[in-house]
């Protein structure tokens, strides 16, 4: 069941919230309210902006994006659904799953009378059924709900992860604190497994690392902007970090080649050994809330 975007405007639209298509003909809707300026589209379910009030977005986009309905959207929060990074059998399926370039249905738009939006939309991706409510205030909470569709009685496994890309003055200067004592795969070292560091992780070349067991909040603190961004979630064993740096940013087409000093992905996932196994009559919660504070 897809929309058009009349009855988008007919049925899902409140105050603050308008849908539209963009000049690729992808719909999305945007947020402009007195608590947060937001975006976000059919295509993936993707969010691609979150300003709360008072702030520039906190949202990466790159400039170089493409935005075609068989490509993942580059930058704001894609989603990796039901695996992470490449296919572990077969390399000619698309990187992080399929929830990423396939177009969402929408379920309801909502806002309160204190003027929360709440947005959910919903795909299936065999044998998977899947949920996405987001709630949009000074605070931008994604809640992943995953359960097995109902013809479909056999527990399965899943990997899945919020792939948020960060804004940053200048990743040179900015600091991630709260993983100081999380074991990682560091995957720009033959994925070995590393000690924890014991100390804030700054950023001096490529990083792509996922930390195993990491159940703590996050803060992204960033001097330039004198910002800290606050990431705290349920459900969630592993914090993926990464900025791909000088070369890996050069060979990507969809990503500018000096864009990599003013961003970083904190991803909120399971994976790996802390892949997900779902069973028949269950829903997997995933959550996480981002909120932004100056200092
Ligand atoms: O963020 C971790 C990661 O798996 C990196 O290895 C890098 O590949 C990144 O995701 C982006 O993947 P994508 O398929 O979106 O280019």
């Amino acid at each position: 069941m897809h929309f058009d975007l009349a009855k988008l405007c007919s049925e899902h639209s409140v105050e603050g919230l308008r849908w539209s298509t963009d000049n690729h003909g992808l719909i999305r809707f945007v947020i402009e309210s007195e608590r947060c300026d937001a975006e976000m589209y059919l295509h993936g379910a993707h969010i691609t902006k979150f300003a709360p009030k008072g702030h520039k977005s906190i949202l990466w986009m790159s400039s170089q994006s493409i935005f075609h309905l068989d490509k993942p959207i580059r930058g704001g929060v894609p989603i990796c659904f039901p695996w992470f990074g490449p296919h572990p059998v077969d390399s000619s399926l698309p990187s992080h799953g399929w929830a990423r370039i396939q177009t969402w249905d929408l379920k309801s738009v909502t806002k309160t009378p204190a003027g929360v939006f709440s947005v959910e939309m919903t795909t299936t991706i065999k044998p998977f059924k899947l949920r996405y409510v987001v709630n949009f205030s000074e605070t931008l909470e994604m809640l992943l709900y995953v359960s097995l569709l109902d013809t479909h009685p056999t527990a399965t496994y899943f990997e899945e992860a919020l792939h948020s890309y960060f804004a940053v003055s200048s990743i040179h200067d900015i600091q991630i604190l709260g993983l100081e004592n999380a074991q990682f795969i560091d995957k720009v070292d033959s994925a070995r497994l590393k000690e924890p560091a014991k100390r804030e992780l700054l950023f001096s070349g490529e990083i792509d690392r996922v930390y195993l067991d990491a159940t703590s909040e996050t803060q992204l603190v960033d001097p330039g902007l004198s910002r800290t961004i606050k990431i705290t979630k349920r459900n969630s064993s592993n914090t993926v970090v990464w900025n791909p740096w000088i070369e890996k940013s050069r060979r990507m087409p969809d990503f500018g080649d000096d864009e990599w000093t003013k961003m970083v992905c904190i991803e909120t996932a399971n994976v790996l050994d802390h892949k997900i196994l779902v069973s028949a009559g269950e829903e997997h919660l995933l959550a996480v809330q981002v909120e932004a504070f100056h200092h």
